[in-house]
């Protein structure tokens, strides 16, 4: 065989051992793939990361886990042009380099750890006798691919399992009606409510831990006279309903990473209540069984100038798995990477010496403010020839609220629009216009003001290092 013949049979084998790797790691109720994943996340410089982002928009996991798998079979391709006697080693380092990573994350996992032992494994003795022939790489690669199928299947029907026990204990909401604001239903336009299954999920794992709420206790500890352990239960008989937006840091205007949902939470004033901190403390550390801690000075939560909940369910339902189950922490107004974190496992009151999660990777230390945004749902010829167009979308501004939105056309003046009904001031608002257009192309741009007068920048920013700005702009032709 060729030399080139030689590196995809290398490939081929790569596939294979990935595929044994990620079956172990699954019969073992975990995924090798995503603890690669994962560390990827945590290691990358922030620069990628911030790339990474902005290219997959919101298929950032599935761009993490095809990343992964092509890694692994670069490896291989990339072992396979070492001398013979050196790839035993070689296959030997990775597999204790795998097995060591997915021991030593944030979120140890032995079922990744053996799954990076068992590819490195199958990788030695594929290496040791490549496919020479195009048969042998063809069985090394469908092998590969379906053990990987296989896995995929062991980890959606262990998620499917968990999720249904989610929805068999978890809390659930009043099911009291969503209130109108006026506006109905216009075709395109966000509801005042996001459905959960179209709400955007964004956070450092490839897929959402599965914690069993049977077991699960919340920790409230540190600088506190009365530490805490409460059942979901115990938190379930404290919890209120509100509405409110939450919005990524990621969302650049325009993009989808915000949703307005009905929340059943426990005022953190309530907790406080119980527990009850000392003086020294200045800071409440949420930490999460995935690693990822961040932590949100105390004294506006403490006065409710911030009014933060521990949140046990959305819509009626319980936190679904990918939101947080069982409990996340949710402060209105703060952008989502700073608002607390989902699967919860602690809440300590600290000082201020706690270093967090995305202030390690570059970001402020202080909790960044979602500031005021108009987003473009819709832009449509109501009759086709009239020149009237609909122009509508939401806008938010938590927690005061948003008391003005306006647009304008082709950069000229800006006009006001009309407004729905609030649902509250910390969810988002639903807002229409029709405008007559003159034939040809036009841009439309849309900006909101907040409750306490603050206008949306109109300066194009990008996320990192302190939020986005800027307006969203499309362009419709007449
Ligand atoms: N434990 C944990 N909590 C987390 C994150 C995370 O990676 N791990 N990501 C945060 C970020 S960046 C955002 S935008 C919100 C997203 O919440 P959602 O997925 O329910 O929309 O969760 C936050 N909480
Ligand atoms: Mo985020």
């Amino acid at each position: 065989m060729n030399g080139k013949g030689r590196l995809l049979g290398a490939a081929a084998v790569g596939l294979g051992a990935l595929g044994a790797g990620e079956l172990v790691a699954a019969a073992r109720g975990g995924s090798m793939i995503d603890g690669v994943g994962r560390v990827l996340a945590d290691t990358a410089p922030v620069q990628v990361v911030e790339a990474t982002v902005a290219r997959a928009g919101e298929h950032d996991k599935e761009t993490a886990r095809a990343g992964v798998a092509l890694g692994a079979v670069a490896t291989s391709a990339a072992l396979a042009a070492l001398p013979n006697r050196w790839r035993t080693p070689a296959a030997a380092l990775f597999g204790a380099g795998a097995a060591a990573t997915a021991l030593r994350g944030p979120n140890p996992s032995m079922a990744g750890a053996l799954g990076g032992l068992a590819a490195a494994g199958v990788l030695r003795s594929g290496l040791l006798r490549p496919p020479s022939r195009l048969r042998g790489g063809l069985l090394w690669a469908a092998t590969g691919l379906g053990l990987l199928a296989t896995a995929e299947t062991m980890i959606r029907r262990a998620d499917e399992r968990h999720r249904e026990l989610v929805g068999r204990l978890g809390p659930r909401g009043a099911h009291t009606p969503i209130p109108e604001d006026g506006f109905g239903t216009e075709p395109g336009l966000s509801p005042l409510i996001t459905q959960t299954g179209k709400f955007y999920v964004a956070d450092v794992n490839s897929r959402p831990p599965r914690i069993d709420p049977t077991q699960w206790r919340l920790s409230i500890t540190g600088k506190v006279a009365h530490p805490l352990r409460l059942s979901l239960r115990d938190l379930a008989e404290q919890a209120v309903e509100f509405d409110a937006v939450m919005v990524c840091v990621h969302n650049i205007p325009g993009s989808g990473r915000a949703g307005n949902a009905r929340w059943l939470g426990v005022p953190l004033t309530a907790l406080f209540d119980h527990a009850v901190p000392e003086s020294g403390a200045t800071r409440l550390v949420t930490r999460a069984i995935d690693g990822y801690t961040i932590s949100i000075p105390l004294e506006p939560l403490r006065t409710g100038e911030w009014p933060g909940y521990l949140v046990i369910g959305m819509n009626g339902e319980p936190l679904p798995p990918e939101h947080g189950f069982p409990a996340r922490v949710f402060v209105p107004g703060l952008y989502g990477q700073y608002t607390g974190a989902k699967w919860l496992t602690e809440l300590e009151l600290s000082d201020d010496t706690h270093i967090d999660y995305w202030w390690k990777r570059g970001w402020t230390r202080e909790p960044l403010f979602v500031t005021p945004q108009a987003r473009i749902d819709v832009a449509s010829c109501g009759t086709p020839g009239s020149g009237k167009h609909t122009i509508a979308g939401v806008a938010w501004a938590p927690p005061r609220g948003v008391s003005a939105v306006e647009i304008r056309i082709d950069e000229t003046d800006w006009l006001p629009v009309e407004l729905g009904a609030e649902l509250s001031p910390a969810s988002w608002r639903r807002w229409r216009t029709i405008i007559d257009l003159p034939p040809g192309d036009h841009t439309i741009q849309a900006r909101a003001t907040s409750r306490s007068g603050e206008v949306q920048d109109p300066t194009t920013r990008p996320p990192f290092p302190h939020g986005p700005s800027g307006l969203h702009t499309i362009t419709i032709t007449a």
